[in-house]
């Protein structure tokens, strides 16, 4: 018999999806008291048996606690580029050295117009085709109310020419081919809408994308996280932990989310990056960065492209294994 850790992760009609500290997801159903979505569990595994899932009955730490304990508000980046064309050499050099840089306008106002239409467009069922991840059981009556469950869109830039501008911009091609030293490969498009609303515009928690499975790539993986209204220090704009991506790869966690432990986190060292819509986060995907919650009245809509260089491979299911959980480490959190 072994016993697993792991955390609810949300409800789908009469079941339950738990994620374990493996990085394994489970079905099991909602019980007569269902338990809160970061609920901690522990996971049964019984050769020959079905799983069989023991609630703990540990509260999550609440969003209120996550902003005032991981996160600091008092260092704001200070190194930035006004556009991609002053990124010389030595921003390149620098790049590598904190796994981070600032372009403060990536896209012009004209650009960053078109993006949020597309993203509009999305979010009120006008372009159809993308992923949209919404609240559970969200329901609304007006545009805004649907706007205010909506958390995340991805797969949609072959539905927008304006996102798949944004995506494919001339400007990030060429900076990533200079921070690459070869042509970057296109990952992954998401949009994160982070909503002022206190069901929505949760925490992301520290953590390094490259855990992320469709993100586990053989050479290091390069983010680019636009803001499309401004991001700021109440509504949730980047957080980045300088140098961390040095550190390599380290075993998640299913707390809050897929996360690093809170007490690997070096929350003294936090350095937050607020961005004007257009300004754009370039971030090596081991760094450690995450998102406060949005507790403000603000929309904070962003988005973020994974790329990788050309010549990456995407890692083995065991490689993964090894580097991204704690399934063969046997680390704890
Ligand atoms: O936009 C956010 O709030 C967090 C984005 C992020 O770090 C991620 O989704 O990997």
């Amino acid at each position: 018999m072994t016993t697993v850790k792991g955390m609810i992760q949300g409800f789908e009609g009469d079941r339950m999806k738990v994620v374990s500290d493996y990085n394994v997801w489970y079905e099991f159903p909602v019980p007569d008291k269902p338990p809160v979505v970061g609920e901690r569990v522990n996971i049964v595994l019984r050769s020959g048996e079905e799983p069989e899932l023991q609630l703990t009955g540990a509260n999550p730490l609440s969003q209120q606690e996550a902003a005032a304990k991981l996160y600091r508000y008092d260092q704001i980046e200070s190194e930035r580029h006004a556009t991609a064309a002053d990124v010389d050499d030595a921003a390149i050099a620098r790049f590598w050295e904190r796994g981070y840089m600032v372009v403060d306008k990536l896209l012009g106002e004209d650009e960053v117009a078109a993006a949020l239409a597309g993203v509009t467009d999305i979010v009120q069922g006008r372009i159809v085709g993308p992923r949209v991840q919404r609240m559970k059981n969200a329901a609304w009556q007006t545009e805004e109310e649907r706007e205010l469950v909506t958390r995340k869109l991805h797969k949609f830039v072959d539905f927008s020419p304006a996102l798949h501008h944004a995506c494919f911009h001339p400007d990030s091609m060429s900076l990533l081919a200079r921070v690459f030293g070869e042509s970057a490969k296109f990952l992954e498009d998401q949009a994160i809408l982070k909503p002022p609303s206190p069901d929505a515009g949760l925490e992301k928690p520290w953590h390094q994308d490259m855990a992320y499975g469709n993100l586990s790539q053989s050479k290091m993986v390069c983010g680019i996280w636009i803001a499309l209204d401004e991001a700021r220090l109440d509504n949730g704009c980047m957080h980045v932990i300088p140098g961390s991506h040095k550190d390599g790869p380290l075993p998640h966690f299913a707390i809050r989310d897929w996360q690093l432990c809170d007490s690997h986190v070096h929350v003294e060292q936090d350095v937050a990056v607020p961005l004007k819509p257009g300004g754009a986060l370039f971030f090596a995907g081991l760094l450690h960065h995450g998102t406060p919650p949005n507790f403000s009245t603000a929309r904070r809509r962003a988005l973020q492209f994974h790329y990788c260089p050309e010549s990456s491979q995407k890692l083995t299911p065991q490689q993964f294994k090894e580097m991204f959980t704690c399934e063969l480490s046997g680390a704890e959190c």
